[in-house]
């Protein structure tokens, strides 16, 4: 058996300058990327409550709203979407002294708050930190933590907690924040299943559920939640499905008619893409989704050691080995195209290497 080299986890050292960055500010905003996913949200929302437990002035600011099978965790910690011709929002990016970025690690990926982080960066004295697994990280911070072995940020969110609680002996988890953070890993492992869930990242669900964590609700919550209208929409999906490249690469197009047809929405289109690997010969899939502003929206999954990530910087976009994707400034027509050109070369020299 073949022990991954990930499992292993940050020293108290290794966070020390993340830890100094905290305690050094007053008030502190944590944002994650645009479409926000259960492990960016459940992060914010756990460090947000040790923040706050630690007197910190504490904000998160996200790019876009929170998808709806998500809210539930607003009830713990407020989460308030960036207005950027917003006075008061502005202000606060403005007035802040520490920006902290969860489960992203380019610039680009928290959208429209950048450029009042960047201005503020230069005006004023906000300082950013990054906490992330992604690959390839961005320079763009003034501390990155970025490691490519957690199989979420919220497993590097709750060690940064943990060594927190061990440096100023205060109990910084509440059950609430333990089940944000259970289900920042959760959804993030694919529910412990990713080749990345480690005999490490079952003991911290384990210490979650100990400090109250409630799987159970968390699982019900986000994965039995779906609407009558994205039901539809998956319906109308699965018969769209092309299998082709001899059963190496699954393809699905969802076009704003179908959307429309269904009455469904953008979000609703993010629990179709697992069915595009429940094929056992597919290596890789492919889903495209027009948008409503024109761009395309480009998911890859991949099985087995092909590095879909490569696939997605080709259109400026990132992510992980198995799991990629990008926002193509381009017709829905016309990125069909090219990516099926790429798609198909890609999958061939991937598969025989
Ligand atoms: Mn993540």
């Amino acid at each position: 058996m073949i022990i991954p080299e990930h499992g292993r986890t940050l020293t108290s050292s290794e966070w020390k300058p993340v830890i100094d960055e905290m305690l050094e500010a007053r008030h502190i905003i944590l944002t994650t990327h645009e479409n926000s996913d259960g492990d960016g949200l459940g992060s914010e929302i756990a460090l947000a409550i040790a923040l706050k437990s630690l007197g910190k002035e504490v904000t998160i600011f996200n790019p876009t709203e929170v998808p709806p099978n998500y809210v539930f965790l607003r009830d713990i910690f407020d989460i308030k979407v960036f207005r950027d011709r917003d006075e008061e929002n502005m202000q606060e990016v403005f007035l802040a002294d520490l920006l902290i970025v969860l489960d992203a690690n380019l610039h680009d990926r928290i959208g429209k708050i950048w450029p009042h982080v960047e201005f503020a960066r230069e005006m004023s004295r906000l300082r950013i930190v990054c906490i992330d697994h992604h690959l390839e990280p961005e320079d763009f911070t003034d501390l990155t933590i970025c490691e490519t072995y957690a199989s979420s940020t919220g497993e590097l969110v709750c060690d940064l907690i943990t060594t927190m609680e061990a440096q100023t002996g205060t109990a910084l988890f509440t059950p609430e924040s333990a089940s944000a953070l259970y289900a920042a890993i959760m959804t993030d492992t694919g529910s412990f299943r990713f080749p990345k869930t480690t005999p490490y990242v079952y003991r911290i669900a384990g210490l979650l559920v100990e400090k109250g964590a409630n799987p159970e609700l968390v699982y019900d919550r986000i994965y039995n939640s779906l609407t009558p209208q994205a039901l539809k929409l998956l319906g109308l999906s699965l018969s769209s499905i092309r299998i082709i490249e001899n059963g190496l690469v699954s393809w699905l197009y969802i076009s704003q008619e179908m959307l429309t047809q269904t009455e469904s929405k953008l979000f609703d289109t993010d629990l179709i893409i697992r069915y595009l690997l429940s094929v056992p010969t597919v290596k890789v899939a492919v889903l495209i989704v027009e948008m409503q502003d024109g761009r395309s929206k480009v998911s890859f999954r991949s099985r087995g050691r092909i590095f879909v990530n490569r696939l997605a910087a080709h259109y400026g976009g990132g992510g992980h080995m198995n799991a990629a994707g990008a926002l193509l400034k381009m017709s829905a027509e016309k990125a069909q195209m090219v990516i099926l050109e790429d798609v198909r070369k890609f999958a061939h020299e991937e598969i025989n290497e």
